[in-house]
């Protein structure tokens, strides 16, 4: 299985929609929690491009997007082959 991280905050609503959705994969995240912010919001920005918003997802390092984005691969029938992959 490809190793999955996600950047998350404390009640962030669509963080918690991408673990469910994650959640509901099998799949257990490498999970970061910036709420504070400090080096890993800053490792977020740089590898998400300068993505500011919560959730940032990488599946085996490759940068996913947000919520929104894992649930369009879902919707089209991608997610199950690249979490798989
Ligand atoms: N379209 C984005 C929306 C994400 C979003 O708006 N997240 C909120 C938190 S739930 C956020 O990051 N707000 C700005 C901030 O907390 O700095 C997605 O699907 O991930």
């Amino acid at each position: 299985m490809p190793k999955i991280e996600i950047y998350t905050k404390a009640f962030c609503p669509y963080c918690s929609r991408a673990l469910k959705l994650l959640a509901s994969k099998g799949v257990t995240p490498e999970e970061y929690d910036i709420t504070m912010g400090g080096p890993k919001r800053a490792e977020m920005l740089e590898r998400a491009n300068g993505g500011t918003t919560v959730p940032q997802i990488f599946i085996d390092g490759r940068h996913v997007g947000g919520s929104d984005d894992l649930a369009a691969l879902e919707r089209a029938g991608e997610l199950d082959a690249l979490l798989a992959a």
